[in-house]
């Protein structure tokens, strides 16, 4: 049997087989119905995994996001830039908290998920290991990123599993603001200086291929997405979402003045799907084996953080066993 706290907590089917002809029967009708399945419904081990591994990723991912933006806190601009700024970080540390809260409904614990963060077995965006090098990459980041991140996430809304979709609906209400400043910061810059709108242009250009492989690898390397899709976890595939993005942005960057570094870029009338340049697919992989730009940076940092955070835990554990003390006693 799983123990408390080992990350197959709440991978529990082999301990109750009597349950699982008619627990997979009601979950199939539940799905086939395109229904939802709450934390304490029967699911099979491998659904429960799967989710606990996108989600946990995806928190992490907004966790870990928060570095290149926040790195930019304190250097915005203006008062106005700093203070959207840093609403929009904290918006990610909320969303990460939020999925955080959507896997230990799935039987494991936070603390588990931290320390295989922390210790470099988790993943996380590929996007996250680039660095925000100029306040024309934030404006990138918040136009791209976040627009890719809303692409796919909007679907994710409708996911079968209950927590998980409950919370990308708040999540995607943020990330639209989110995108709408970084296109703002764009805009801004696009219609400035020459030397501005030049910055404007090298952020778009650094930052459209890695948005591109946020969707994941192509659709024939997908270990994942048959079965996701089956499940009503994932409601497209990582290509058709991909190409539903580039699409979105076409249009965009015409507004911005500025270009995408991609002349393939043509929407194909016969198989009404947009067609776009090779992406670099080996250097995706790089990434994914932790040998992107900032991997190392990135880990580092939240080790740092956690453990110059060690003094709010202790501080928090502190007073809920004094309060508890103090609520036996009355
Ligand atoms: N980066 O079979 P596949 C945000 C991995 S947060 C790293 O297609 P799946 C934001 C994948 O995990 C953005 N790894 O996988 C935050 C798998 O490896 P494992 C995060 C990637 O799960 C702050 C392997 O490649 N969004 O937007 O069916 C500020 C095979 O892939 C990536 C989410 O997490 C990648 N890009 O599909 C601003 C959304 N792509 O686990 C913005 C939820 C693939 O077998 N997640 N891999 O070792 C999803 O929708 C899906 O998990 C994915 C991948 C589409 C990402």
């Amino acid at each position: 049997m799983a123990t408390q706290d080992s990350p197959d907590r709440g991978l529990e089917n082999a301990d109750r087989p009597d349950l699982a002809e008619a627990g997979q029967a009601s979950f199939d009708k539940i799905i086939a119905a395109d229904s939802r399945i709450e934390p304490g419904d029967w699911m099979p081990d491998a659904y429960r995994k799967t989710l606990i591994r996108q989600i946990s990723q995806h928190a992490h991912s907004e966790i870990i996001g928060m570095q290149p933006e926040g790195n930019w806190i304190s250097r915005a601009p203006s008062l106005k830039r700093k203070a959207i700024l840093m609403a929009k970080v904290q918006d990610e540390a909320g969303h990460g908290l939020y999925l955080y809260s959507a896997a230990e409904t799935l039987g494991i614990s936070r603390d588990v998920l931290n320390d295989q963060l922390l210790a470099g077995k988790a993943r996380y965006s590929s996007i996250f290991n680039y660095p925000a090098r100029n306040w024309a990459d934030v404006g990138a980041i918040g136009w791209l990123v976040d627009g890719a991140a809303i692409c796919n996430q909007v679907p994710l809304c409708r996911v079968s599993f209950g927590p998980y979709g409950r919370a990308m609906v708040r999540v995607c209400k943020e990330e639209s603001f989110h995108q709408r400043q970084g296109f703002e910061i764009l805009l801004e810059l696009a219609n400035g200086t020459k030397a501005q709108k030049q910055m404007a242009q090298d952020a778009v250009n650094s930052f459209y291929s890695p948005a591109l492989m946020m969707f994941g690898p192509p659709d024939s390397d997908s270990a994942h997405s048959s079965q996701s899709i089956s499940w009503n976890i994932k409601r497209f595939s990582n290509d058709e979402l991909r190409q539903r993005f580039v699409g979105m942005i076409v249009e965009q960057v015409k507004v911005l003045g500025l270009t995408l570094p991609d002349h393939d870029i043509k929407f194909n009338e016969e198989t009404g799907k947009w067609e776009y340049g090779e992406l670099d697919w080996d250097e995706f992989n790089e990434v994914l084996a932790g040998r992107g730009p900032c991997n190392a940076q990135r880990l580092a940092h939240r080790r740092e953080a956690h453990k110059n955070g060690a003094w709010v835990r202790e501080a928090a554990a502190a007073y809920a066993a004094k309060k508890a003390k103090k609520e036996q006693v009355a």
